[in-house]
């Protein structure tokens, strides 16, 4: 069902991120109707509440009704498909960016996609991909942010966090989704120009993960070692207990530091 406007006053001053909008009351996931509907590049899609928000892996998302942002910008790259990853990463740095711009406090990325700050989480991110003959046709980054919640069902009420929790005021959400969609079409557009190093050290700088003793989980198998960066395509690389790397995909694995969530 398309919905009127709720979250008045979407309007960033960007190119093309964000100036097609599709509001909706409720739907399943802003993920699956942005890849179900034809679209213009860079259209967001906004839901005031996701009946089926999800997380990676088959995760639930929760997506209380008005209090959050739940959002996904279809995206049609000329990009690898091996370089997707790197649209979360941009994501993830463009939401760190614009609550650290707006609240001025010291939110950080736990690699890949989240959103963390005094060790809970105030934003997830999934970033999908479709493609035809090893090309990709459409990409949907999906965005998750916490933002007018009072409390949080006891499923995870030890690892999320809200902006209204952290700051005891209410944010205007259009104001997030305005500088986010101006900081996230810079970044995009340096990714698909190739130029990487500039938002790499970017994200490398914000990201927790790096350099901190980690578990991976992959397939019910832990890895144990420590993260020691991130790859040309998104990927962590993990030093193990053996002195061997390797290189792990978000896609995957869940990632842990050895004491608790981060
Ligand atoms: C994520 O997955 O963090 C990606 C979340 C993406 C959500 C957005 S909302 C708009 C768009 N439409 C969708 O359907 N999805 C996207 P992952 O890293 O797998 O983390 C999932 C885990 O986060 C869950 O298993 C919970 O432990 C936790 N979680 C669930 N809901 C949460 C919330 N609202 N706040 C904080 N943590 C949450």
């Amino acid at each position: 069902m398309l919905f009127f406007n709720r979250v008045k006053n979407i309007k960033p001053n960007t190119e093309f991120i964000a100036q097609n909008i599709k509001y909706y009351k409720t739907i399943e996931s802003t993920n699956n109707t942005a890849f179900d509907n034809d679209c213009k590049d860079g259209t967001l899609f906004i839901a005031e509440k996701q009946t089926k928000g999800k997380g990676r892996m088959g995760r639930k998302w929760f997506s209380k009704k008005g209090c959050g942002i739940w959002m996904s910008i279809a995206l049609m790259p000329e990009i690898e498909p091996e370089r997707i990853n790197l649209i979360t990463l941009v994501a993830g740095l463009a939401v760190c960016k614009t609550l650290k711009k707006i609240y001025n406090m010291p939110f950080k990325i736990k690699w890949p996609n989240d959103i963390v700050i005094n060790g809970k989480k105030v934003c997830g991110i999934l970033t999908e991909g479709r493609g035809e003959n090893g090309k990709i046709t459409k990409v949907v980054t999906g965005i998750g942010i916490n933002v007018n919640q009072k409390s949080f069902p006891d499923e995870i009420n030890n690892i999320a966090t809200s902006l209204y929790m952290l700051t005891a005021k209410k944010s205007d959400r259009a104001k997030i989704i305005n500088v986010f969609a101006e900081i996230f079409e810079t970044y995009y557009k340096l990714l698909l120009k190739g130029n990487t190093d500039e938002l790499m050290g970017e994200y490398w700088d914000l990201c927790i993960t790096i350099g901190k003793d980690i578990i991976a989980t992959k397939d019910n198998n832990e890895i144990k070692g420590k993260a020691t960066g991130i790859s040309q395509t998104g990927e962590l690389i993990i030093k193990k207990e053996d002195g061997t790397s390797l290189n792990i995909n978000s896609g995957e694995v869940s990632v842990r530091g050895i004491y608790g969530y981060i």
